[in-house]
């Protein structure tokens, strides 16, 4: 591929050139190769739910219009559709299920982890009707698992206690109206899959219901759950400063990357890699840096203050750099190419999880018991790595960028507090009510190698700031704004006039001395439910449905089943979803309007599918406008 289509991110180009001069080759050569790729794949119109499969529907109408059969395009996209969302939904439950499960062992006396956020316990237990007066935080926990575990184990149809716990009413009605309220998750996944096996639901209206309940079921027993679970196992984050980009990789030390999503095992080797910091002083380097990529470098900057290597497309340069020592994964966006490619180099791929080996990757099983002895094993693994290092080989490219951090929900009021301390979400209401912020739009997903890598998110945003728009984000787009500097409060510059003010009266207010960032860094994918909280807790302010505020949000670069299932839950909650890359159901007239048009007759949020950034922006700002409109604002 040319250096110049690649990547905005300029250290993209120079070690995408190392690694063709290494005869590397990396996910843009993969790219390439597919091409052309499969328009049956691409519109949703090939089955393979049977053997008697695969069957395409002819798009054009002059082939076959059935499957085998006599499935209808209709039935095979939305089938697809489903099992796909289904799919996304149980990567976050099973790994909000993880968190459950080490809490429930802290509640049992494990000493390898422990309760950082006592209050956010306390919160988290007062939403779920658990008293906590006089009782330990341990019996808090307990009580806390026996709630949430009997959602998993539900065999009733009442709806999930942590749905209702956590919906305002409003939607939750209209959820039980329409009969997409989820019961038990595990079982809403079991029947998503059984619904679309072969000979089944035939009824694209009946499967997209379904797609919507599997949306919820990943909104509240994935990303809230494992949220509100990571914040009270590693603490609610606060404003952090640190770094983005491959330029945060340092010579002398011992790099360590740390890969994948789920916070048990990033957090356990960040604590080691300061424990065993002398001994890799002893091996001759000057100290132990960790560096994240993907969602657990989300989750560790946010916690943390650790700063950000590189988002999901560039992850094997980073191994290109030569200066990675050690690259630990857990689950879920690690590309297999990864062990190849550090086979060129003396970097340590290291493997944790029963269900992710890679061939060619060293596997160290890590879970509750092993987290101490595993990871003071990873972090010894990578200083003896870092002995084998070969300068020759080493490039760091220089970029990077100043990064602010850290804005949970708590942490936003806390700041809005310092401008009123009685009412904190009024500065923000009174300033988007002035037109000083004329809405909010959250970015998030991922990059997808259909994309040029990081240019989506980026040109978007810079747009609806220059707009007036505030943005938050998490995931991979996050990484994206941060390595382009849109998260150093010098980058509210870029915003417009209105927008400028807010950002420097909050910074004023909490003395950081100028403004905050115009972009707010909310976390990892699974903490979309920070977003989703910020959205209730504002429409509970103005008491109207979140489906009526000046809002969007947009995946610009999406590439995961994660993002088509949070995709689905932000529809759901009544927001408008927009779309950069086409998602596979164009095969389906019906299919597409119902998501892009019908659903918002239904639910009040819809899917938005644009693949100009430009375009994209002017759209979800007409829509920010047009809610404005019907608040009277
Ligand atoms: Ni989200 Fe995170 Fe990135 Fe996409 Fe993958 S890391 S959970 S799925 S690629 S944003
Ligand atoms: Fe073909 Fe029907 Fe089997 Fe799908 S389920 S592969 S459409 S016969």
């Amino acid at each position: 591929m040319e250096n110049n289509k690649l990547s905005v991110d300029q250290a993209v180009p120079k070690l995408y050139q190392k690694a063709r001069e290494e005869g590397i080759v990396t996910v843009f050569d993969r790219y390439e190769a597919q091409q052309p790729q499969c328009g049956f794949g691409l519109s949703g119109l090939c089955c393979r739910h049977c053997v008697q499969g695969p069957c395409r529907i002819d798009p054009f109408g002059e082939g076959p219009q059935v499957g085998i059969c006599g499935a209808t395009a209709e039935v095979i996209v939305a089938r697809n559709l489903l099992r796909q969302v289904a799919a996304g939904a149980a990567a976050h439950v099973d790994h909000a299920y993880d968190v459950l499960e080490v809490l429930e062992k802290i509640a049992e006396g494990a000493e390898s982890y422990g309760i950082k956020d006592a209050e956010k316990l306390k919160q988290v237990a007062h939403t779920l009707g658990i008293a906590t007066a006089n009782k330990t935080e341990q019996e808090i926990v307990k009580e806390m698992c026996q709630v949430i575990y009997f959602d998993f184990a539900n065999s009733s149809t009442a709806p999930m206690t942590y749905l209702k716990a956590n919906s305002p009413k409003e939607r939750l009605e209209l959820w039980e109206k329409l009969g997409v309220l989820p019961r038990n998750p595990d079982r809403e996944i079991r029947e998503a899959l059984h619904q679309t096996t072969m000979g089944m639901d035939a009824d694209p209206v009946n499967l997209i219901l379904k797609t919507l309940r599997l949306g919820l079921v990943d909104g509240f027993a994935g990303l809230k759950l494992a949220t509100d679970l990571q914040d009270i196992i590693f603490g609610t984050p606060q404003p952090v400063v640190t770094e983005a980009n491959l330029g945060v990789l340092k010579e002398d030390y011992v790099n360590i990357i740390v890969h994948g999503h789920v916070p048990l095992l990033s957090e356990k080797i960040v604590e080691w890699s300061r424990k065993l910091e002398e001994e890799a002083k002893k091996a001759g380097a000057k100290g132990i840096n960790l560096a994240g990529i993907c969602c657990t470098g989300n989750e560790v900057l946010m916690r943390q203050g650790v700063p950000l290597a590189t988002n999901f497309l560039a992850q094997e340069l980073a191994i290109v750099t030569g200066a990675v020592d050690l690259m630990v994964v857990d689950v879920q966006c690690i590309m297999p190419s990864l062990a190849e490619i550090a086979a060129c180099y003396h970097t340590r791929l290291v493997t944790t999880m029963p269900i992710v080996k890679i061939p060619g990757a060293e596997h160290v099983p890590f879970n509750s018991e092993t987290a101490d002895t595993a990871s003071q094993e990873i972090v010894r693994m990578a200083i003896a790595s870092f002995q084998k290092r070969n300068p020759a080989k080493v490039y760091i490219p220089r970029e990077k960028a100043k990064v602010v951090a850290g804005f949970s929900v708590e942490a936003i009021v806390k700041a809005l507090a310092k401008l009123n301390p009685a009412d904190p979400l009024k500065p923000l209401i009174d300033n988007i009510v002035s037109g000083n912020i004329l809405g909010v739009v959250a970015t998030v997903g991922c990059n997808n190698a259909k994309v040029k890598h990081d240019w989506f998110h980026i040109e978007l945003v810079k747009e609806l700031i220059k707009n007036n728009v505030l943005v938050v984000t998490t995931g991979c787009s996050a990484h994206a704004l941060a390595k382009a500097g849109l998260m150093d409060p010098a980058a509210a510059e870029l915003a417009g006039e209105g927008l400028r003010t807010v950002l420097t009266a909050i910074g004023t207010a909490n003395d950081l001395g100028g403004p905050l960032p115009p972009v707010l860094h909310m976390g990892s994918c699974v903490d979309n439910s920070r977003i989703g909280d910020l959205v209730i807790a504002v429409a509970n302010y103005l008491k109207v449905s979140p489906k009526d505020l000046p809002i969007a949000a947009s995946a610009p670069e999406y590439q995961h089943e994660k993002a088509l299932s949070i995709g689905t839950w932000a529809v759901a909650m009544g927001i408008m979803t927009h779309l950069g890359v086409i998602p596979p159901v164009l095969g389906s007239p019906k299919v597409t309007q119902i998501l892009t048009q019908d659903a918002e007759t239904l639910i009040g949020g819809k899917f938005y599918v644009e693949t100009d950034p430009y375009k994209a922006a002017a759209g979800m700002i007409e829509h920010i406008k047009t809610k404005r409109a019907l608040l009277n604002l």
